[in-house]
């Protein structure tokens, strides 16, 4: 978070992504070994998932002077991505991964995003994710109860303001 010198920003921003397209696609190319258990294997494609979306904020980004979206659905609307991803659920039926407002419930497969402003402009996020397994997860907002989330990813601008995740939910 303290690197300033533009060049090693820029290296970092770089290698960075491309560490992150490496491991979308050695994920999605390489049988993932997550448990047997369907749902283990659903929260594997829930993370997965994620970083793809992941990707396409960092995409905007790139096109927007590193400023991200005020609002995810932009990644769609302006084509970062075609669609939101899907998983399988256990009955073999295709669930979309939506986002949502953040609240402590075990809202299977879908995901929140949550935009981290430095004066008027967005210049980070939260990305998390719910998983399907009753239990699992973990307790983002800090109040001491499970909030179901199995995976919480964050921007590669080395500027965002460094604001812990509870405190944007307490908000
Ligand atoms: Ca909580």
């Amino acid at each position: 978070m303290n690197q300033r010198n533009p060049i090693h920003l820029l290296i970092g921003r770089s290698m960075t992504l491309g560490f992150l397209l490496a491991a979308t696609v050695c994920l999605l190319g390489c049988p993932v070994s997550t448990g047997s258990h369907p749902m283990h294997r659903i929260n594997g494609e829930i993370k997965t998932n994620l970083r793809a979306i992941q990707i396409g904020c960092e995409r905007y980004a790139s096109d927007n002077d590193g400023v991200y979206p005020e609002d995810v659905s932009e990644v769609i609307s302006e084509g970062y991505m075609d669609a939101w991803p899907t998983v399988r659920d256990p009955d073999g039926a295709e669930m979309t991964m939506e986002p949502i407002e953040f609240e402590s419930a075990p809202n299977h497969g879908m995901f929140v995003y949550v935009p981290i402003r430095s004066d008027d402009a967005v210049m980070g996020y939260y990305l998390m994710a719910y998983g399907t397994v009753a239990g699992d997860g973990m307790d983002v907002d800090g109040d001491g109860t499970n909030d179901h989330i199995i995976e919480v990813l964050d921007g590669i601008n080395t500027d965002t303001p460094d604001i812990p995740i509870a405190d944007l939910l307490g908000e």
